[in-house]
This record gives structure tokens, sequence and C-alpha cells, in this order.
């Protein structure tokens, strides 16, 4: 596949899974686990991470001190309401980068803040100017910006620019947006503010948000919002490994910025706290991201694995696997299997007895590897008694 050009434009990924992450229904995160999960994310090179706001709740103040505390190289920034009090509990609690956000769109200004334009302008500008006096990095979202007309989005924009706002963040809060309008979204946008960062964070209700990330690189956003496994609000958002494969397909100088290798414990540590497996489809981290099953496949991976796969496993510190328990089986994967089973080349006699029998087996069932050797240790023995 043709790789893309962007020239140096370097990419920000912005990790939320301890603020955006919270809000899935299944997640639960300990004081320890938090700094256990920031450390995590740290490692695998995130450029900032994004907690929760210390107005949540008294633990939350207390937690938002401890990942302050520990040093990391990632930026923290604290995802606040355009609230002043909120605001300044944050930088009493040490807190140097907020991210504020406030609703624009029609929907969220009439069921859920129930502000008028003047109100939300005299807000934003307000919470803007109290975090810029007290020296803070600022960056303002106007909260389901893909439901809200280009006007008011601007409105809002203007007034957190001319506050001091330094980045503008175009969350797809209810995951409505497509690849297209992301695109057009992001490069009026861009156009309007030349000199500001811009940050797209995408929720996945229609399985897009992997999409939506990139098209919003590529028209200019030079953050994306992500989270370990996409975890967050409903069906979450774009997931850290989905957005990283994405990237090492397309541009792998950025994806090689960040320790890839490390994808799939961590991975698997937050779906462990989150009281779930893996999810089967999680791209690089799935079970079976590496897995090759139908023989057509199998065979000619055995050949060359580029065949049927795009990303070598080895990336995220992975190995290719070819199942031998299905009637979909092939004689190649079979004779790899033998070979390892047996520690020398099977004969054709053997390949075709352990064939015949896997594919009979599991006529009615998948084999697993336990019944896989059982069923071909059985065959093996009948064709050297036979
Ligand atoms: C929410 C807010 C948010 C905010 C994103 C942002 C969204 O959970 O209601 O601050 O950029 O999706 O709009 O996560
Ligand atoms: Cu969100």
């Amino acid at each position: 596949m043709r790789r893309l050009d962007h020239g140096d434009r370097q990419l920000r990924l912005i990790d939320t899974t301890l603020r955006e992450g919270e809000q899935f229904a299944d997640a639960h995160f300990s004081a320890a686990e938090r700094v256990e999960l920031a450390r995590a994310l740290d490692a695998v090179g995130v450029d900032e991470l994004e907690v929760p706001s210390p107005a949540v709740s008294p633990r939350a103040a207390e937690e938002l001190g401890e990942i302050l505390q520990l040093g990391l190289s990632a930026r923290v920034r604290v995802h606040l309401r355009c609230h002043p009090a909120d605001i300044a509990l944050a930088l009493s609690a040490g807190a140097d980068g907020l991210n504020l956000f406030l609703g624009t769109s029609p929907e969220l200004a009439q069921h859920s803040l129930r502000q008028s334009a003047s109100e939300r302008t005299r807000r934003i500008r307000e919470a803007v100017g109290l975090a810029r006096s007290a020296g803070a990095f600022v960056r303002f979202s106007a909260e389901d910006a893909f439901r809200t007309s280009r006007s008011r989005l601007f409105a809002a924009f203007d007034t957190a620019v001319e506050a001091g706002a330094s980045r503008l963040g175009l969350p797809d809060t209810v995951g409505c947006a497509t690849p297209a309008t992301v695109s057009s979204t992001v490069r009026a946008v861009r156009r309007r503010y030349p000199g500001q960062s811009l940050e797209f964070h995408g929720h996945n209700d229609t399985g897009c948000s992997v999409a939506n990330s990139l098209a919003a690189w590529l028209a200019g956003a030079d953050c994306l919002d992500v989270t370990v496994l996409g975890i967050g609000e409903r069906v979450g958002i774009t997931s850290l490994s989905g957005l990283l494969a994405r990237l090492y397909t397309v541009a792998p100088e950025q994806a090689r910025r960040y320790r890839m290798e490390l994808l799939p414990a961590l991975d698997a540590r937050v779906a462990e706290l989150s009281g779930m497996p893996v999810p089967f489809n999680q791209p690089l981290t799935a079970a079976h991201a590496f897995t090759h099953v139908a023989g057509v496949h199998s065979n000619a991976v055995l050949r060359s694995p580029s065949a049927y796969e795009w990303i070598d496993p080895a990336v995220v510190g992975r190995a290719r696997v070819i199942a031998v328990g299905s009637r979909l089986t092939g004689r190649h994967a079979v004779a790899g299997y033998l070979e390892t089973l047996l520690g020398r080349a099977a004969d054709a006699h053997e390949v075709e007895a352990a064939t015949r029998a896997i594919k009979e087996a599991s006529e009615d069932r998948r084999l697993d590897r336990a019944a896989t050797a059982g069923v071909v240790t059985t065959a093996l023995h009948s064709l050297r008694s036979s």
C-alpha cells in the first residue's frame, strides 16, 4: 500500500484511559491501578495523559496530586468543565495543563447545559481567561462539535482563542461523524486558526472512530485522543492499538515513536481490570490477531507471511499461529504442525492421515490444542499399526 505523505507534521497521542476510559460502564480503577496505568502508558510513549477533574470526588483530587508527582515524560492534562471552581481546584492541586470543554451543539445547549449563546461565550471567556492568568496550558473543546453549525463552532473557538487557548478540540461526542465530515471540519478549523494546535476525539458508535481519527490527522489535526482498548462512554473511542495499527501501515515513522511491543500487556491489563477478555477484534492484541485458519491462507503464509499479513506480529512482540483444529485445516498447516509435534519432518502418509483425522473430528466442533494432539496421535498410531 502507498504510504501517505505528511511531511514532518508530528502527531501527538493524547491518552484518556484514566478519564474517558473511566466512563466505560464496566471500568473501575483504584488509585494504585491508576498510577500503574499512567506509568504503563508513559512507557508506551503517549505524549499526554488526560485525567479526571478533581471536582469529581475527594479521591479524584488526591489522585490528581499523585499522578502529577510521578514525574512522567507524558504531560498531564486535567479534564474540566468551564466552571471557575473546578479550574481553581485543578490549579491548586498543581495542574499546569487544562483540557476545558463546553457543549456547543443545539442538542447539548437545550438538553444538557440549558445555556444561551451569550452565556456560553461568557463562560468560555471566563474559564479560559482564568486558566491562562494562572499560566496554565489551555485546550478548549467544543463538545458535540459535529452536530454544531460552523457559525456556532467558530463563535466558540474565536472566544477561546481570544482568551488565550492554545489548542482547540473537536470531539465527535456521539459518534455521528464520517471521515468526510471530519476532514472538511478539521480543514475549515485549520484554515481559520492556522497557529493553533488541533485535537480530535472520536467516539465509535458506528465503528468509524479509527478511520475518523486518521481523517482528522490527514486534514490537519495534530493531536488524537485514544484510550486503551477504546474504552469509554457507551462503546468508547478510538483505541490506542487500533490507531497505532492504522498509523503503522500508512505512516510508519509516526507509529514507531511508540513502543508497540508493550501493547499486548497493556491491553490485557486494562481488559483484566475491566473484567473482560481483550475483544476478539482488537487490532494487534486480540487473541487471534495473527492466527491463520483456512488451508488456503495457511499454505500461502507458510510460504510467505506477507500473503495474508499486513503487519508483522513481531512489531508487537507476538508470533503468528497456524491453526490446525478445524475442517478448514490444510495439509501444509498439518505438515508444519507434525514437524513440531514429532521433532522431524513428517512423510506424505502421515500428513495425509493426520489431515483426514482432523477434518473428520472437527466436523461438529472446533478442536482445541489438546484435542487436536489427541486426534493426530491416534491417527498416526493406527497408521503405524496398519
Ligand atoms: C463527554 C465529553 C467528551 C469530551 C471530549 C473533550 C466528548 O464525555 O461527555 O473534552 O474533547 O466526547 O465530547 O469526552
Ligand atoms: Cu468522549
